[in-house]
Parts: C-alpha cells; structure tokens; sequence
C-alpha cells in the first residue's frame, strides 16, 4: 500500500463520522497538524473540539475517553500505551509500536519520519485526500515539518514535504527564496541575528551582545546598520558579513560543508506580512512553539486558524521571553554535564522547564557530539521529562529509549537521532543504565 492511498481511506472514514476529539501535540508541529485538522472538519460541517497534550499515556487517555467522541484523531503524537477504542486516527510521524487501523505515519511505508514528512505533513496527506480545496492549508504543513526541524539536515525540504511545498508553491502562498539560515532576517535587527545564532554558533559572537557590535564595527557598520535588519542590507554588505562569519568558522576549523550551511531555502509565506515572524515558515514555527511550549496553544491555534491582530502581539512576547529563557536554560545544562562510558547526560531538576528540555539537550548535543546526550527535567505528576539527542551514525535513540522506558515503568520513542521519554522520578540511574547497555549493544552491532 501507498501512503496516499492509505490517506484516501482515511478520509472516507472521516466523511463517515459525525463528532471528533482531536488531541495534538503541544509544539509547533502539533500545533500546525491541530489546524489542519480544525479547518478540515470545520469545512465538512463536523463536530468536533481541540486538546492540546505533550504525550499520551493512561491518564490523559482517561480524560480524553470521558468525553464519548465518535472518533479520537491523534496529530503528531504517538501512542505508546494500551488503548481499547475502535474509532482512532492517528497522522503521526514518531517512531512507535502501537499500530491503528486508520494510522497513517511515513516510518510505516519506507519513508523517514525525522526528515521527510512531519505530523503536520501527515494530516495534510488526510485533508488533501479529503478534498483539494485543502491544498490552501499545505503552508502549515511546511510551517510543522519547519518546526520540527526536518528542513535542517539538507537546508530545504526533501521528499513528501517537498511535495507539500510544491503545492504551496502551486497555489501562490510560499516563495523559495535562497537566503542565510539565522533566526530574526526580517523580524529582528543585525546584533540580534548575530546573538541568536546557533546554527552554526558564531565562534566568539553568538550569546553576547557586546561581541556582535563589535564584530559589526570592526566590517566598517555603522551604529544605524547595526539596528537595520539583514533583509535591509545591501549585497555588498551582506556579503562582507557572511564572508567574515565563513572566515571565523574556517578559523576554528569547522570545514567548508559546515560554511556552506549558512545559506540555505527560505520559504516566504506571500499571505503574511513583511516583517513580522509570520512572513518566514521557520520564524512562524518558532513562534508557535514558544507560545505552545509556556501553555497557551490556544493562542498558538488562533494564529494558524488567521486570527492575527490580537493574538500575534501576545505571542510575541512569549517569543522574546523564549528567546531568554533558551540561553539561560542551555547555561544551566552545560553547567550540569556529567560524562558515562557512551553518554553525556545533565539533570536540570526544575530549573529547566520540561517543555523545552528537548529544545536545550538538541543544542547542547552540538557541544556535545561525539556521544549521545540525554537531558533531564522533573516534569508533572512526579514524572521525569527525559529528552535524548544524538549526532552521529549508528545509534537508533527511538529504539533504545523505548526499551529503557519501559524498564523503568514509563513510556518513551521519537526517531533515530531525537527521542524522549517520560519516567518515574527516581528511576533515572536505573533508566541510564538500561539506555547506556542499549546503545552499547546497537553500537557492538554496529562492528560485527
Ligand atoms: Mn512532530
């Protein structure tokens, strides 16, 4: 079976049903698949409400049974726990064992669920077979798989996402543009880009603000061109800044590949105005996480729903509070590594929030590169929020955290080179032991 032909049956089980209980996942991804969802329903006339949850597991599945919905439709969120429910869709794109009969996820029919199609990009497939007067709706499957990182590897999106773009591109509501790959082009001045830039860090200049002025004033800018946003620039200038950026990283021997990811596809939202985080699909996800991610996805939701105005402010200033919360975050960790035999791993109790753990531990694992790295954050219910990143070849992270999740009585998955987990608190040597014997095992495998 194709996966398009697996999101036609889906759909016409959708047409089907009269009420639905969507249940997304609370980050950018799970957020644009929630909006896709809702205005797939809403325009067949159906029923339904919203939940927004980091992850399934028995508790939250008894809320969610108590509400008697016809059909569950799960976005961006794997289901790892038992469910005894007929009427279940899930568009997901995590690495997990629990099959549905309407699952509709790319790792099930050869495709890679960490770059090649998001959740987002998965409930697309469903209301594209529904109808195409969804193809409207594909810019939010590419603002998703933005948000998880799947244009990251490549700088572009490649294969189904691709496709999703293309059908943006098609219909007139995104641009590919050829551009720098920092955060902030259009919707923050110079210093700023410069600050926030962490892939790749500038050696020296990214995380102080002094250090980007100064790296400005010493290529000739002046005070003005420092507040001008690099989309303002001339190519001229442009250029002495990318060259100088090349030239300190060259200089602390990062090779020419690592250079060359400086520029990269930009996708410009044509409907969104210049300027603002909505114009570019990764600042619009960025923004949807940092508003998901400090418990307001209702926000979140209403901006991808189209209502701007009065919710685009309020976001913002989650962004910017993000933004400080990140570095003082990734500060707090690096300060906490502690190094095993094949893992690095840091306990960030509860002074890192378990909603951006995984966002801290991904960046960190760019410090930390020749190991996996595992992070740790108290979470709700006297569960631990465990996030597990790694760069290299060779390790599947999704297969390892389920098994030492398990053992530890909680459940975990995700993908090859992000994976998480939720487990008792207290279980955490237990739960590194059990993972560390796991990748030990994937690695002396890997030999033979
Ligand atoms: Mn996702």
């Amino acid at each position: 079976m194709h996966i398009v032909d697996k999101s036609k049956e889906i759909a016409e089980f959708i047409k089907r049903q009269d009420n639905f209980h969507i249940i997304a996942h609370l980050d950018a991804d799970g957020i644009s698949a929630g909006a896709i969802a809702v205005k797939t329903l809403e325009r067949l006339g159906k029923e339904f409400d919203v939940d927004f949850v980091k992850q399934v597991d028995q508790d939250t599945l008894r809320n969610i049974l108590e509400k008697n919905m016809d059909v569950l439709w799960f976005v961006d969120l794997s289901i790892n726990v038992d469910l005894n429910f007929d009427n279940v869709i899930v568009t997901d794109h995590h690495r997990s064992m629990k099959r549905f009969r309407y699952s509709l996820n790319p790792n099930d029919f050869g495709f890679d669920g960490g770059t090649e199609l998001s959740g987002a990009g998965a409930t697309y497939l469903v209301a594209r077979s529904i109808s195409r007067g969804n193809m409207d709706l594909s810019y939010l499957a590419v603002v998703g798989a933005c948000g998880d990182l799947q244009d990251r590897r490549n700088r572009k999106l490649v294969s189904i996402n691709r496709d999703i773009l293309r059908d943006s591109v098609k219909i007139n509501l995104i641009d590919i543009i050829k551009d720098i790959q920092y955060f902030g082009r259009e919707s923050k001045p110079l210093f700023r880009l410069l600050f926030y830039a962490d892939d790749p860090v500038i050696p020296g200049v990214s995380g102080s603000e002094e250090a980007c002025i100064a790296f400005l004033l010493d290529l000739g800018f002046n005070r003005r061109d420092i507040y001008r946003r690099w989309v303002d620039l001339d190519r001229n200038k442009k250029r002495k800044m990318l060259s100088e950026i090349a030239r300190r990283l060259l200089g602390r021997g990062f090779g020419a590949t690592f250079v060359r990811r400086l520029i990269g596809e930009v996708y410009i939202l044509k409907n969104e105005k210049e300027g603002t985080e909505l114009h570019d699909a990764r600042e619009f996800a960025t923004l949807l996480n940092s508003t998901a991610r400090y418990g307001r996805p209702d926000i979140a939701l209403k901006i991808c729903l189209g209502e701007r105005e009065k919710y685009l402010k309020e976001a913002r200033r989650f962004l910017d509070n993000h933004r400080q919360n990140l570095s003082s975050s990734l500060q707090i960790a690096r300060s906490r590594v502690e190094r095993r035999k094949y893992l690095c791993y840091f306990h960030a109790e509860n002074k890192i929030k378990d909603t951006i753990v995984g966002s801290v531990t991904s960046m960190l694992s760019r410090e930390f590169s020749s190991h996996p790295i595992v992070g740790f954050a108290n979470g709700d219910n006297g569960n631990v929020k465990v996030s597990a990143r790694y760069r290299g070849k060779g390790i599947d992270l999704s297969r390892a955290i389920y098994t030492a999740a398990l053992s530890v009585g909680g459940t975990g998955g995700g993908h090859r080179r992000a994976a998480g987990a939720l487990i008792p608190r207290g279980t955490e040597e237990e739960f590194l032991d059990v993972f560390e014997r796991e990748i030990e095992n994937q690695l002396s495998l890997e030999v033979l």
